[in-house]
C-alpha cells in the first residue's frame, strides 16, 4: 500500500514537472453505457460516425488497452488573452490558436509514460487525447481533476473549462483520487448564451447545432434554416465557455506552443476568402484548423461574409 501512495505521487509529481496543471488517477472500471447510448441513439453525433463506430471501446478502457487497471488524466491550460480586434475580422476558437494540442499533449503524454516505465518496467500503457476511443471528459471527472458543466464541458475549480484533456491507460493498479462536486448550482448562463439552441439539457449536447460542429466537423453545405446562425465563428465556438462564471479564473497558459500565433484569433475575412490551398496548407500544417480542411474554412468563411457582416 505504501509502495502504491509513493509510486502514484511520484507519477503526479513528474506529471506537474513536465507541464500539466492538473493529473489526477482513476480506477479503469468500464464506464455506465446509458448516456452515450441515449445520445447516439437520438443522433446528436450528427455525421461523426466514428463516435457510434467505437462506443463499445469508448466504455470499456480493457479494451483500449487490454489488462487496463488505472486511468492516469491530465488537463493543460489552453488561454490566451485577446489581441485588438481589427474591423471586417472572424473569430476562431481559443483551443485552435496554438500548435496542435494532439501532438503538444500527445508528447508530453509519451514522455511521462517513459518516467512511468523507468518506475515500472514491466507495466503496459497507453495514451489518449482527443482522437483515441477514451472518454476524456468522463476520465477527467472521475480522476478529481474538475466537474462537466452544463455546456457539457469540464470545469476546474483553478483554471477553469479552457483546459485540453488526456490519459494514460496503465496495467499497474495505483491510489485513486475521487471525483469533485459540481459546482453549475442555479446557473443556466451557457445554456441561455448559447446562439443556436445547441445545449438541450443539462450536459446534452446537439452537435448538429453546435456551432463548433458544423464549423469543424460538418462537410456539406449550410442550409437555409443556419442562416447567420454561426455568428462570426470561422471555426469552432467558445460563447458557451465565454459566459461561464468559472472563466473568471482563466489565465494565461504556461506552454509556450500554444500561445497565440499573431492574427489567429480574429483573422481578416478577406484574407481568409483568399486562402489558397497551398496558402491553407503552409498556413495551417501544425495546427487543429487544417481538420476543417481548405474547403471547409472557405465555406465558413463565406457563411459568416454572407450571414453575418452583410
Ligand atoms: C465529439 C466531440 C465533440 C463534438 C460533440 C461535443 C460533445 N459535447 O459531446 C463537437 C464537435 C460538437 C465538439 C465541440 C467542442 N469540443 Co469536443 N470533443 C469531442 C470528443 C471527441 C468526444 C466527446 C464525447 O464523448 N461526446 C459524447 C457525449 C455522450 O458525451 P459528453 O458530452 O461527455 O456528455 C455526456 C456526459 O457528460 C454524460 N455524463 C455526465 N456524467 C457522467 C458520468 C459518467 C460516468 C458517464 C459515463 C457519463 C456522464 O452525460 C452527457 C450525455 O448527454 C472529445 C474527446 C474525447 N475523446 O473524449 C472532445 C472534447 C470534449 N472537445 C473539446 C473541446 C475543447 C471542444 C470545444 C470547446 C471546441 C471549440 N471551442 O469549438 C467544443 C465545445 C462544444 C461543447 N459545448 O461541448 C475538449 C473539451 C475539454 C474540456 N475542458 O472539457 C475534448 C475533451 C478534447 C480534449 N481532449 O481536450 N466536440
Ligand atoms: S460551442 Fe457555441 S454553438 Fe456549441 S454549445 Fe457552445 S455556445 Fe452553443
Ligand atoms: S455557465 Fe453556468 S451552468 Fe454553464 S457550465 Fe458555467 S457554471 Fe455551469
Amino acid at each position: 500500500m505504501q509502495d502504491l501512495i509513493k509510486i502514484t505521487q511520484n507519477i503526479k509529481s513528474k506529471a506537474l514537472a513536465l507541464g500539466f496543471d492538473k493529473v489526477g488517477t482513476a480506477r479503469a472500471v468500464t464506464l455506465d453505457g446509458t448516456f452515450l447510448s441515449k445520445w447516439l441513439s437520438r443522433n446528436y453525433h450528427g455525421t461523426m460516425s466514428w463516435m457510434s463506430r467505437t462506443a463499445g471501446i469508448r466504455l470499456n478502457p480493457k479494451k483500449y488497452l487490454p489488462g487496463a487497471r488505472s486511468v492516469i488524466a491530465v488537463a493543460v491550460n489552453y488561454y490566451t488573452e485577446d489581441p485588438p480586434r481589427p474591423p471586417g475580422s472572424a473569430q476562431v476558437s481559443r483551443y485552435a490558436l496554438g500548435r496542435d494540442y494532439h501532438l503538444v499533449l500527445g508528447k508530453m503524454l509519451e514522455s511521462l509514460l517513459e518516467y512511468i516505465h523507468e518506475l515500472l518496467p514491466d507495466v503496459k500503457g497507453k495514451i489518449a487525447v482527443d482522437d483515441a476511443p477514451v472518454m476524456d471528459k468522463i476520465w477527467a471527472y472521475k480522476a478529481g481533476i474538475g466537474w462537466i458543466g452544463k455546456h457539457s464541458n469540464l470545469i476546474t475549480r483553478e483554471l477553469g473549462s479552457y483546459v485540453f484533456l488526456g490519459e494514460i491507460l496503465l496495467t499497474a493498479g495505483l491510489q485513486y483520487d475521487e471525483p469533485i462536486q459540481d459546482y453549475c448550482g442555479s446557473c443556466t448562463r451557457c445554456i441561455d448564451a448559447c446562439p443556436t439552441g445547441a445545449i438541450l439539457d443539462d450536459k446534452v449536447l446537439d452537435s448538429n447545432k453546435c456551432i463548433s460542429y458544423r464549423t469543424i466537423e460538418y462537410r456539406g453545405d449550410f442550409t437555409e434554416e443556419w442562416e447567420g446562425k454561426n455568428q462570426d465563428w470561422i471555426f469552432g465556438c467558445d460563447v458557451c465557455q465565454e459566459v461561464c462564471p468559472w472563466n473568471i479564473v482563466a489565465a494565461p497558459t504556461n506552454i509556450p506552443d500554444f500561445l497565440l500565433a499573431d492574427g489567429k484569433r480574429f483573422p481578416l475575412l478577406s484574407n481568409i476568402l483568399q486562402l489558397t490551398p497551398e496558402e491553407f496548407q503552409m498556413n495551417y500544417k501544425d495546427s487543429p484548423i487544417k481538420r476543417s480542411k481548405w474547403e471547409g474554412l472557405l465555406r465558413n468563411a463565406e457563411y459568416v461574409r454572407k450571414g453575418y457582416l452583410g
